[in-house]
């Protein structure tokens, strides 16, 4: 009877140190902390958004960066003057500066409604949701409740973004470690609907695909040929085309007809096409786009739960650029 009592204390103990332990994200995290959050972020969002475009593409690249790095934590939004953070690997040419000037100022509007409460993590969260409802896209919940991190090196992010030369094998290894399905990568690379890639990283299909071929067969060749005006082979290293020719400033799924007919950009695109053992789900999207929606908020969702610090791991950033 002794035995039956202790083990039951000891069981319940195990329990209620489980649910302290393993603080969770929620939809409500901050219902009484800052219960306006969404609808701040969002407005300090659409601010940005009337001033440029690129807002878009630039927070939402911003996000999967800062998911695949270090997990959502907003490690990638740190600044370092000595150049050896995280946003300052060979990768960052691409990550537009609108992206953190949207997280900079709808975290200064946050403060001055609930100082000290709200993440930055949290803040790129909602922010990269909002730019894809505000461009024509699925508007879903988001989960809330990150913690900031502590860590930001630039050596951190060898290794853990995909190239654009991936095949699906590597893509979908890369996805897995990050708790992601294949469906979830491909709903994920709809992304590419939005935004602009610099011409190196595509050129190589266009002049050197193979010793044998100097553009890439796969490519249509009518946009094989747009691509290469577009894109010369001494192009100024600025230079950056959209990655979507059909609809570059709407969030659809006309990235999955784009593939259908040989005009994904990248090689890691035009694969997902390409592979019998993706082809499906690439098709499913192209002919019904409430299911790509769908997808791909179930998706984000996911993104948004790779490598997070609750409870008591991390900080609130003050500033989301510089560690507390
Ligand atoms: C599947 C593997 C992926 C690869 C290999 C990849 C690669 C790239 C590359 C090379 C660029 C062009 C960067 C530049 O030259 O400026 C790019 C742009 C972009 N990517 Fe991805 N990406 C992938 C997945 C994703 C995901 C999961 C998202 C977000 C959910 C995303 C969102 C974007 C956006 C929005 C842009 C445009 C950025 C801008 O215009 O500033 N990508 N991606
Ligand atoms: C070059 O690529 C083409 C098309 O994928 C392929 O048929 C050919 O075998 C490749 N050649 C070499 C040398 O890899
Ligand atoms: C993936 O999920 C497992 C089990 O829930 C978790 O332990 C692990 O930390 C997750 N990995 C990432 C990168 O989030
Ligand atoms: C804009 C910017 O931060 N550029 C840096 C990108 O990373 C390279 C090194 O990989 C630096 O030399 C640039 O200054």
């Amino acid at each position: 009877m002794e035995l039956w009592k202790g083990c039951l204390v000891v069981m319940l103990l195990l329990v209620a140190m489980g649910s302290i332990g393993e603080a969770q994200l929620s939809q409500n995290f901050y219902r009484s902390t800052c219960p306006n959050v969404e609808s701040i972020v969002r407005q300090a969002v659409t601010r940005k958004i009337r001033q440029t475009f690129v807002t878009i593409p630039a927070t939402l690249r911003l996000f999967f960066h800062d998911c695949f790095v270090e997990g959502c934590d907003a490690s990638v939004m740190i600044s370092s003057p000595r150049g050896d953070a995280e946003k300052d690997a060979p990768d960052n040419l691409s990550l537009a500066g609108d992206g953190f000037d949207t997280v900079i100022k709808a975290k200064q509007a946050v403060e001055s409604q609930c100082p000290g409460v709200v993440s930055c993590a949290d803040i790129l969260t909602i922010a990269a949701r909002d730019v894809v409802a505000l461009s024509g896209g699925p508007d879903f919940k988001v989960e809330l409740g990150r913690r900031d991190g502590r860590i930001s090196f630039r050596w951190r992010v060898t290794g853990n973004l995909p190239s654009p030369t991936l095949n699906l094998n590597l893509l979908n290894w890369i996805f897995r470690k990050n708790n992601l399905t294949q469906t979830d990568m491909i709903a994920l690379s709809g992304a590419h609907t939005v935004g602009f890639s610099h011409c190196s990283r595509f050129s190589n299909r266009l002049y050197s695909f193979n010793a044998t071929t100097r553009t890439d067969p796969s490519l249509n060749p009518a946009y094989a040929r747009q691509l290469m005006q577009a894109c010369p082979r001494n192009v100024n290293p600025q230079i950056a085309i959209n990655m979507d020719p059909a609809t570059p400033n709407s969030f659809d799924n006309a990235y999955f007809k784009n593939l259908q007919s040989g005009k994904g950009l990248f090689t890691s695109d035009q694969v997902l096409f390409n592979s019998f053992q993706s082809r499906g789900i690439v098709n499913g999207f192209a002919s019904n786009q409430g299911s790509f929606f769908s997808a791909f908020g179930a998706a984000m969702q996911s993104l948004g739960r790779v490598g997070v610090k609750t409870g008591r791991q991390g900080e609130i950033r003050r500033d989301c650029t510089a560690f507390n």
